[in-house]
């Protein structure tokens, strides 16, 4: 139903994005995109770059006096630090990065690939999310995101016990590292500090709660339909994401089902719900009413100040991987990156559902919808 495509390169003129399919009437809140761009630029570990820029977009197409039109929505961002055509040519693949394989693949030198490998792109998709984000509000559905782990400081569990997405958000404001517990944050600065004295790099993870979505988004029926699998593509393709985790995720392997599963029960008021989320808000790839959460871990970043060996592509000589200018740790802003894409995955699925031409069109099926299982 949703659909977009990013364009631009890291040190490009520009990044644009197209997002086809919201629907007419919906508010595009600028302040707000605006803010979700600013907090992904923020994060202690990020490197120089975020001094350069401050990311704002104009709006190209698709709105009207403030409200979206029904037709694509398009966004332009200029880079200030515009200079791709002087950045210098790269011999030298680092070890984790793009730049190997795509320069093989691509017939092309380093520097093309790197720089739309570059997580600079997805300054493009949280201001897509973020519109999706400002659509599933008009529905009391809202998104958190949170950084669990960066390095080997860790949120221990029992802080996260019992927090709304409401909370989290609020506990994560003027956090360094998009952290709800301050002491965790210090150990996760620590690590950042050490890595950087060390030259290394580092990742982490981060947890997304998405909260008041209805029972039945996504689906069981095929395999491309599963809300699960939906949500996993789109943290997967975040740069430097490799894992993604619902609920329990890997901690599954060791739990016997009495410990896996989410007991169900029925009050006439709340209609049937569960004390347990185990299951991370998914079942049969589809919401069960609780909250979606989901957890992608990121790698350490591949550009390393002290580098890996590598190769020298032009005269096949082992040598040092090339560095240039990186941050040392991008865990914090992978949690707002994730925040909106999850958005735009839950979104996409809401209008499966639900879908119309227009906001109103929308909340009439989506209140037919709880009428129905009010009466089921
Ligand atoms: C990135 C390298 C750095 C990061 C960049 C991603 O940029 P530069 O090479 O200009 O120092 O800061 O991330 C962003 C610019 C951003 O806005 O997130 C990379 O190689 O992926």
């Amino acid at each position: 139903m949703l659909h977009y495509i990013t364009t631009g390169e890291s040190h490009g003129k520009y990044l644009a994005a197209i997002l086809e399919g919201i629907p007419s009437g919906l508010k595009v809140d600028l302040d707000f995109i605006h803010s979700q761009l600013a907090r992904r630029q923020q994060g202690y570990g990020r490197g120089g770059r975020q001094k350069i820029e401050s990311d704002r977009v104009e709006i190209l197409g698709g709105v009207l006096k403030g409200f979206s039109t029904g037709a694509p929505v398009g966004f332009l961002l200029q880079n200030k630090d515009f200079k791709i055509d002087e950045m210098p040519e790269l011999f030298r693949p680092r070890p984790g990065h793009a730049d190997l394989a795509g320069s093989l693949k691509y017939h092309q030198g380093i520097r093309a690939v790197l720089e739309r490998a570059s997580a600079r792109e997805t300054a493009m998709r949280v201001a897509v999310g973020a519109l999706c984000q400002s659509f599933l509000e008009e529905f009391g559905i809202e998104i958190a995101g949170h950084v669990v782990q960066i390095g080997k400081a860790r949120v221990e569990a029992k802080k996260k016990e019992g927090l709304s997405v409401k909370k989290i958000r609020q506990m994560t404001e003027g956090s360094q590292v998009q952290c709800i517990c301050r002491q965790a944050e210090s150990g996760m600065i620590r690590e950042i500090d050490e890595a950087r004295r060390n030259k290394d790099s580092l990742g982490g993870q981060y947890e997304i709660r998405v909260s008041g979505v209805p029972v039945g988004l996504g689906s069981y029926v095929h395999y491309e339909k599963k809300l699960d699998g939906r949500l996993a593509l789109a943290l997967m393709g975040q740069q430097s994401v490799k894992a993604v985790e619902i609920g329990l995720g890997t901690a599954l392997a060791g739990l016997p089902g009495s410990e896996s599963h989410d007991e169900i029960f029925y009050e006439p008021a709340r209609l049937y719900f569960r004390k347990t989320n185990r299951a991370g808000g998914i079942e049969g790839g589809m919401t069960n009413g609780e909250e979606i959460i989901a957890r992608a871990t990121m790698k350490p970043i591949s550009t390393l100040a002290r580098p890996l060996a590598s190769v020298n592509m032009k005269t096949k000589e082992a040598e040092k991987a090339d560095f240039e200018r990186s941050d040392v740790c991008a865990v914090p802003a992978g949690s707002v990156i994730g925040e909106t894409l999850a958005a735009f995955v839950v979104a996409d699925a809401f209008l499966e559902k639900f879908g119309g031409d227009s906001l109103p069109e929308i909340k009439r099926n989506y209140e037919g919808y709880l009428r129905q299982l009010g009466e089921a």
